[in-house]
């Protein structure tokens, strides 16, 4: 490895720029990448994603490769370390939340099971937009992450992919994927040569129906208008059309004739982006001379799909005439697959195509599928008796539980060397490929010396945060302070603004003379969809919060706000290995499993918690004495929005306190540095709408992070929780996840 990083360093390592050797420790690792190999088998899973959140790959390619203590070691002889270097390395902007960040640690697990797995998505030039923090509003800007050098290598397949009125060319870039100490897989992503970026103009704005141009250009452009829907579904077609060309080509390659496709491939479909893949797949095999009957029996033996939410207003469904613009060669299969269906089963709650014309893509997924999995136990509970209950009568056996994972690569060995190499001597390095023998760890949980390393290491990454935060804010914090750390997308039923209500709460506290006996730092790392008007008022609301906190002296020494601008994956390693408290505060049943929750839980942070996704998990396994949870349960809220029985207004009107902390946001003190408009349509949100029940769960909420503040004092019994959690972590790798995929569905030997 060193070899060829001279060979591509040109000169003496002394003489380069940190910029250079970046790219020669790239183009080193290409090239060894290259060496590897891919895995091969005769069947092969097909991972289509929107989105892949990969994050910076030097690192991780680096430890999977086997070389990086070495690499590490050669640079820092030569007077650079490895974190300045991968600072050049710019992030691909390929993801937005849990959904891609699973698609990457997927990609990791499958590549290190050695199965032959490759993803499938779209090379978005600008991907999605960079967050920049202006008059204490988020703005939106465009995010240039592609260089002419980098890990993208252009592949040689190309399709035709037909529109209603046109059609276009595909690129393919390919990007290899290591397996830990084993061959690579590859995430194959199309692109269109003629993407011009030079048509973004002010922030992220851009000529929506310009398709041969900003086909490629966003992830999620915003889609409050027609032409935004319609670009999506250019972009979905593109994404779907591509794949199914290039899965049937290589089917064929191997042998297959098609009528046995199944022996070859199977295809997960992550969410409903990639849907449209099963009218296309019965197209392209109709024009092999398949007919549609047949067609469909293939397609339903070789598509699976993975549900993210129940939430009813992400669940994708178009319009039929939305479809009829852009795929009209679709909508007569479309038509067949709803008829098909309608003979059989009457009901309108599972039809297709219902009664206004509107598609749904979900509903061609179950039927048209073999299998169906949520992705933690109580999402998939919670679709198979409530959300899809209609379709688990008919099809009890396609549904299955599939618990997410997160990949201990990235999420213990590369963002926290500290505690890997110290885990290492402890317990010795079976861990990194069995995440069971984590476990052995907790036969330490009582020993006074493991414990105090696992605190001094947990506050050397706490000072290491500390100046990260400094960097990216300027905002000094305090290392000894309590990290309570909520990093996620914006999104409501998250509910940013319950945890805000409580910084209010403890302000208000403060002020009254009642100080906290320890400090405690609240950061927040979240984007908000650039027309999610509630989700980007919550933005404003703690910004101006952390305005006038962090510069009162009465207050700052005993509480800190901190909004970190621009959250995104390389953020994230620098603040979950600090963390103390791990928020994860979901009116249950929304979240459908959280992966966040289990990035923490490995790093030795303690969750605050409602009984939602995962958290269910991480509880049963950990106990109640190593978490905190609160807040109504999933059959409470589940009958209440049936029932329609939940009054915001209600609760805001009889219980001073939580008057106390709504009204704050329109106090004078915020008025004078915020927007009114935003601030007053906040209060109006929670105080008459509330939709996400932040009223109903606040004082629970408000007992139990008190009462984990008051048990962080004891640092003893605090360092055995951590020693729980880490021990009890090993349920939630990705090995684990993708093993479970492969033995119920994929079936690859
Ligand atoms: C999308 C949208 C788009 C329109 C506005 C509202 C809304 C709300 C939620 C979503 C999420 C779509 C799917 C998704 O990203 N799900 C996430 O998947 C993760 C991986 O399985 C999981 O850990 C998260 O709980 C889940 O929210």
């Amino acid at each position: 490895m060193i070899q060829k990083i001279e060979k591509y360093l040109e000169k003496p390592i002394h003489e380069c720029t940190k910029e250079s050797i970046y790219y020669a420790l790239l183009n080193a690792c290409k090239e060894t990448l290259k060496e590897k190999g891919t895995h091969e088998g005769k069947k092969k899973v097909y991972y289509i994603s929107a989105e892949f959140l990969i994050g910076k790959l030097l690192s991780n390619n680096l430890i999977n490769l086997g070389v990086y203590d070495k690499v590490a070691a050669y640079l820092t002889e030569n007077g650079f370390t490895m974190s300045e270097i991968e600072e050049m390395e710019p992030e691909p902007s390929l993801g937005n939340g849990g959904l891609g960040r699973l698609a990457a640690c997927f990609l990791d697990s499958i590549a290190t099971l050695g199965l032959a797995g490759d993803g499938i998505g779209l090379n978005y030039h600008l991907g999605l937009f960079k967050q920049v923090f202006e008059n204490k509003m988020q703005k939106e800007t465009k995010n240039t992450w592609i260089e002419s050098d980098s890990w993208l290598t252009k592949g040689t397949a190309s399709y035709l992919v037909p529109y209603g009125n046109f059609t276009l060319k595909s690129t393919l870039y390919d990007i290899d994927v290591a397996g830990y100490n084993t061959k690579c897989n590859r995430l194959h992503l199309f692109d269109i040569d003629m993407t011009d970026d030079s048509i973004v103009k002010e922030g992220i704005h851009f000529p929506k129906k310009e398709i041969e141009k900003n086909l490629t250009l966003f992830l999620y452009p915003d889609d409050s208008d027609r032409d935004g829907q319609l670009l999506r579904i250019y972009q979905q077609y593109f994404m779907v059309s591509n794949a199914a060309q290039y899965i049937l080509d290589e089917a064929v390659q191997k042998g297959s004739n098609l009528h046995d496709l199944s022996d070859y491939a199977v295809i997960q479909i992550n969410d409903t982006h990639p849907s449209l893949i099963i009218p296309e797949l019965i197209r392209l095999l109709g024009e092999k001379g398949i007919g549609f009957d047949e067609a469909c029996t293939i397609v339903t033996k070789v598509c699976a799909y993975t549900n993210h939410t129940i939430l009813a207003e992400a669940l994708e469904k178009w319009h039929i005439s939305y479809l009829e613009e852009v795929v009209p060669h679709l909508i007569p299969i479309i038509r067949r697959l709803d008829e098909r269906i309608k003979a059989s089963y009457p009901q309108e709650s599972i039809a297709i195509i219902d009664k206004n014309d509107t598609v749904h893509m979900a509903h061609m997924d179950i039927h048209y599928g073999f299998s169906i999995n949520g992705v933690a136990a109580l999402h998939t509970d919670i679709l198979k008796n409530s959300t899809l209950k209609d379709f688990y009568e008919i099809y009890p056996d396609k549904f299955n539980n599939k618990t997410n994972g997160i990949t201990f690569r990235r999420w213990l060995l590369h963002c926290n060397h500290p505690l890997a190499s110290y885990l290492e001597s402890l317990i010795g390095c079976d861990f990194k490929q069995n995440p069971d023998a984590l476990e052995k760890l907790l036969n330490y949980k009582t020993e006074k010396e493991v414990k105090a390393k696992i605190l001094e290491i947990k506050k050397a990454a706490k000072i290491n945060c500390r100046d990260f935060v400094k960097e990216n804010t300027g905002i000094t914090i305090d290392e000894n302070s309590i990290y309570d750390i909520q990093i996620k997308r914006l999104h409501e039923y998250k509910r940013q603004q319950m945890n805000a209500l409580f910084i209010i709460h403890t302000y208000l506290s403060i002020k009254a003379g009642k100080k906290p006996e320890t400090p405690v730092t609240f950061l927040f790392g979240a984007k908000a969809a650039p027309a999610y008007v509630i989700a980007k008022d919550i933005i404003h609301l703690l910004l101006c919060l952390a305005e006038i906190i962090n510069a009162d002296p009465d207050v700052s020494p005993y509480m800190k706000l901190v909004m970190i601008e621009n959250y995104n994956v390389t953020a994230a390693e620098k603040l979950i290995p600090a963390c103390d408290i791990s928020e994860q505060i979901s009116l249950a049943s929304k979240e459908a499993s959280g992966t966040g929750n289990m990035k923490f839980m490995l790093n030795g942070a303690v969750t605050l918690g409602t009984m939602d996704g995962a958290n269910v998990e991480i509880c049963e396994l950990v106990g109640k004495d190593n978490i905190y949870i609160f807040g109504k349960s999933s059959e409470e809220v589940i009958h209440l929005y049936d029932c329609g029985g939940y009054n915001s207004r209600h609760l805001y009107e009889n219980d001073s306190h939580i008057k106390a902390c709504v009204d704050f946001i329109i106090s004078d003190q915020l008025l004078a540095i915020g927007s009114h408009e935003a601030l007053y349509r906040l209060h109006n949100e929670l105080v008459n709408k509330d939709w996400f029940m932040t009223l109903l769960d606040f004082n629970s909420y408000v007992r139990a992070k008190e009462q984990a503040f008051k048990d962080y004092k004891n640092q003893d019994a605090w360092a055995e929780k951590m020693i729980v959690n880490i021990g009890k972590a090993g349920y939630f790798s990705s090995d684990r996840t993708i093993g479970d995929y492969n033995r119920d569905i994929w079936k690859l030997k």
